[in-house]
């Protein structure tokens, strides 16, 4: 198998943006955004492949959930997908000549290690406590949207623990800081998860529907149908709150609400055979088939704006 079909630990992941970086001079910038609770660093990397200014961009993070490995793995099979196909593939060329695209290959630099080294289904980051002996706050509930209402809690021991106050953490930090300095380029958001094959938008943190609910809805469905021809493979869509459940704090309502209007979070393969243990070999399926869904929403976005 090649490099991106396999699961990389955290120091391989730095390796590989530094490699990247240094092999794509012109068109792959690393920005060092913020550095996580445990001090490490946190690198965005911009690809810019048609050097021309005032071009929009995009936003993908991964791995804002330290298990959900498929995220991490497909940030790297996008940059590598990107650079390898821009000017042999239409529609990557189409994007690529009208975004630069950001990149966080992993959010939680220091849930993802702990993962690796000690307990695999870590959710949260490693953040310590000032009330409790439980360690971690979820990232994606920590966020200034609606913060820690229904469907995210103020116990340290839970999973879903929002932290002491929004962006209490220097991981969500970090990312709000960086949107809220481009948030004039940016038009698109995207946060990879896994699992169970979802392409959600705004609003998970009310029942209301966004201002441009069937904008959004129109991009997701066309995008999950693709996804039905091309790979006979279930996606299903809608605002976050409707789809799965309430959940405040997300980065994905924190961005809409920024002024980002297209915003969306993915939930990866699978439906829940493997769940977050998702064996290797199904990595390039599971990253060609959300390859299809950013292709689609990033080129709607394009003509919509
Ligand atoms: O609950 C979450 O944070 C996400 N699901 S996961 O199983 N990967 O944990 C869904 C996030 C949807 N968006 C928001 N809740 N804002
Ligand atoms: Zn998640």
């Amino acid at each position: 198998s090649t490099f991106y079909e396999r699961y990389h630990s955290l120091d391989d992941i730095y390796h590989w943006i530094n490699k990247t970086r240094q092999d794509n001079p012109d068109t792959v910038e690393a920005i060092l955004i913020g550095s996580s609770y445990e001090k490490r660093p946190l690198y965005a990397l911009k690809l810019s492949l048609n050097n021309s200014m005032n071009k929009k961009a995009m936003w993908i993070d991964c791995g804002i959930h330290a298990r959900e490995w498929i995220a991490p793995a497909f940030c790297l099979w996008f940059v590598q997908y990107a650079l390898s196909f821009y000017k042999l593939n239409q529609e990557i060329t189409d994007i690529m000549d009208n975004m630069d695209v950001y990149i966080l290959p992993v959010m939680n630099p220091d849930g993802y290690h702990y993962t690796w080294a000690t307990n695999r289904m870590w959710r949260k980051n490693r953040s310590v406590s000032k009330s409790s002996k439980c360690i971690g706050v979820d990232l994606n509930r920590n966020f200034d949207a609606n913060w820690c209402t229904e469907g995210a809690s103020h116990e340290p021991c839970t999973e879903i623990y929002c932290g002491a106050f929004p962006e209490s953490e220097p991981e969500s930090q970090a990312v709000a800081n960086f949107l809220r300095s481009h948030k004039d380029s940016v038009q698109l958001y995207l946060s990879m998860h896994s699992y169970s094959q979802m392409l959600l938008f705004p609003y998970s943190c009310t029942l209301d529907e966004a201002e441009n609910h069937n904008d959004l809805l129109e991009m997701v469905q066309e995008a999950a149908q693709l996804i039905r021809r091309h790979y006979r493979n279930i996606y299903k869509y809608g605002s976050g709150s409707k789809t799965i459940y309430l959940a405040p704090g997300g980065s994905d309502d924190w961005a809409y609400n920024l002024g980002i209007k297209y915003s969306f979070t993915f939930e990866l393969q699978d439906r829940g055979r493997y769940g977050f243990l998702l064996p290797p070999s199904h990595i390039s399926r599971a990253c060609n088939e959300a390859l299809i869904a950013v292709k689609t929403i990033a080129l709607k976005v394009i003509k919509k704006t």
